[in-house]
């Protein structure tokens, strides 16, 4: 139904620069740097990579790893020079590839000339670039922050940070060290167009847009309601995410900038689940975005409106709803999506939807790998999903977990819990199970010391994963052990796959086989000259499958098992063994 673009087609591999190759050019030892991402494009396009979002790799203190931007038109030496970023564009164009860049506008790192202009002195013209409020003060004179807003960053403060130069207040909702921008400043606005045509000029194809649903705040800042009385202060997305001037400022940056380039850009949008506001932002006709990063899934595991260090169970039919209700509102509503279900500040998904054990890692790679290169949408793969990268194994220590995040958490539940072992070895399951760590671990390139990312002198920035002697690249390349597909082998085919057959998985019809069942999530997808029905078995254990007689199953064309075709009956009742997942081509209707 949907109009064809590139940007819908494209398949976006998403590099974390620190943790995916060094060449040793960056400043600091053991980091990944810009050139080590240009060595590794042939890696990328024979996978079947068409566009590269990188992480932030401008200047930058580093406190969120980049996330907190010093310098917007510049390179962090840890990472290389302007050079080496003009030279990856160059190589990516060669091959026919396109560099995203991550933008960073919702804040900026509090050592950004911006704010320390800001910062310096309640009069100065960039004082309205941020956002200063005064102080409240309590029954007995005490100051407090102008609202219950909890930083969300393993919320261990609240999200105002005071200044006793100006005696005031200057909200930062992630860390201290990274200020909300004022956008309600049209200044702040046309420097961050100008941002935007800076990179575009230079030959980038586009923007990943950080917490870009955040730009726009309620006016007042009023207060949270109370998620847990217990705490001193609460989640205050309600008047932080999708604000009243949101759609304004989106337009207007599409009419100034976006629509003078052929580009693409994403919108990360924590938060939001309302389809109407989705639709606002991504709907054909709206000329905002091209389409956003929804959180439903990578959220599955998260209390309900906590924030995500917090452990929530639940089921495979819950993964079923939430890929429906996002495929159907595409299909029936003219909007777009991205497909996604690991970044960087997510764990593994191995470890999170399926099962990581020895045993069925591979497997359940591959099944999600079926999964995601069977859905409507443009595809978004983080680095070292093609190997099926696990999170760090259990008992690895808090001390080697290296993300703020993850370092306030547990430096609050410490401190919060003291003389509470059970409170505590809780918290440390919340970070073997959610940390953002675990997807921040080196790129297991081969079985060489350090996995190939760093020199093997070199003690790279953050640990190694333990297995990567058995999970790494090089030994999937060349994979013969009887009738198997390596993770990487599934998924440069179910890529190529995907190219193939764009008019059925890309833009196709997706209609649901099975509502009822407790563990299989089955779907066909038409388009106008063929059709395949994506069979998935989300259990350590196996099951019957009953195929519809309406899904009109020919035969079954790949599986995650055996490289050759799925022996199984097209009709009537089929076993499907643990995390097996089966492709099969049917009839059109
Ligand atoms: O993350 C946005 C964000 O709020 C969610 O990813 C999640 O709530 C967060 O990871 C805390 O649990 C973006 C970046 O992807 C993330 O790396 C940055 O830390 C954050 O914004 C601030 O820039």
């Amino acid at each position: 139904h949907a109009k064809h673009a590139w940007w819908k087609e494209s398949v976006v591999y998403q590099i974390y620069p620190a943790s995916f190759q060094s060449t040793g050019s960056g400043s600091e030892p053991g980091w990944g740097d810009i050139r080590g991402i240009t060595s590794k494009l042939d890696y990328l396009k024979h996978l079947g990579v068409d566009v590269v979002w990188t992480s932030p790799i401008y200047k930058s203190p580093q406190v969120d790893m980049g996330y907190d931007i010093a310098d917007y038109k510049d390179i962090d030496p840890r990472f290389g020079t302007l050079d080496d970023v003009d030279e990856l564009i160059r190589e990516l164009k060669k091959r026919d590839m396109k560099l995203m860049m991550d933008l960073v506008v919702n804040h900026t790192s509090d050592q950004h000339q911006w704010f320390l202009d800001s910062r310096s002195s309640a009069h100065n013209p960039k004082r309205d670039w941020y956002i200063w409020q005064p102080p409240k003060y309590d029954e007995n004179g005490g100051r407090q922050p102008p609202n219950n807003w909890s930083m969300i960053l393993g919320e261990a403060n609240s999200a105002w940070t005071w200044d006793e130069k100006t005696q005031e207040y200057y909200l930062a909702l992630f860390t201290p060290e990274q200020p909300d921008l004022n956008w309600r400043n049209p200044d702040v606005r046309k420097a961050v167009h100008d941002v935007l045509r800076f990179w575009l000029e230079r030959g980038a194809s586009g923007f990943r847009m950080d917490v870009i649903n955040m730009i726009s705040k309620v006016e007042g800042y009023p207060d949270a309601p109370v998620v847990d009385p217990s705490a001193p202060f609460q989640p205050g997305q309600k008047f932080f995410a999708n604000g009243p001037h949101l759609h304004e400022y989106l337009r207007d940056m599409n009419e100034q900038v976006l629509s003078k380039y052929d580009s693409i850009t994403v919108g990360e949008m924590p938060f939001v689940r309302d389809q109407d506001e989705i639709l606002k932002v991504v709907g054909a006709d709206r000329h905002e975005l091209n389409m956003i990063f929804i959180f439903d899934l990578v959220d599955i595991d998260n209390v309900p409106g906590s924030f995500r260090l917090t452990l929530h169970e639940w089921q495979p039919k819950d993964i079923r709803d939430i890929v429906t209700t996002y495929q159907r509102l595409m299909l029936d509503r003219d909007g777009w999506n991205s497909v996604f279900i690991e970044n960087h500040d997510n764990p593994r998904s191995v470890s999170r939807y399926t099962s990581d054990t020895d045993e069925f890692r591979a497997l359940s790679a591959k099944l999600l790998c079926l999964m995601q290169t069977t859905l409507s949408g443009t595809l978004y793969v983080y680095q070292g999903e093609e190997l099926g990268m696990r999170n760090l194994r259990p008992e690895v220590p808090p001390e080697e977990y290296k993300d703020i995040e993850s370092i306030n958490y547990w430096q609050k539940m410490n401190k919060l819990h003291q003389g509470n072992p059970a409170k505590i070895q809780e918290a440390r399951r919340v970070l073997q199970r959610k940390a953002r760590d675990h997807a921040r671990t080196p790129v297991q390139w081969s079985a060489e010391p350090n996995a190939g990312f760093c020199d093997p002198n070199t003690k790279p920035w953050m640990m190694v994963n333990t297995d990567y002697q058995t999970v790494n690249a090089t030994s999937q390349r060349t994979y013969n052990e009887d009738d198997q597909l390596s993770v990487l082998q599934f998924w440069k085919r179910g890529l190529a796959s995907r190219k193939e057959h764009k008019d059925v998985f890309v833009y196709g019809d997706f209609e649901l086989l099975d509502s009822e069942h407790s563990t299989v999530f089955a779907y066909k997808r038409a388009g106008k000259e063929a059709a395949f029905a994506t069979v998935l078995n989300f259990s350590d254990g196996e099951v019957e499958w009953a195929v519809p007689e309406h899904a009109k199953v020919e035969r079954w064309v790949a599986g995650n098992y055996e490289k050759s075709a799925p022996k199984k009956a097209t009709s009537g009742s089929i076993k499907l063994r643990p995390w097996e997942g089966v492709l099969g081509m049917a009839k059109v209707a």
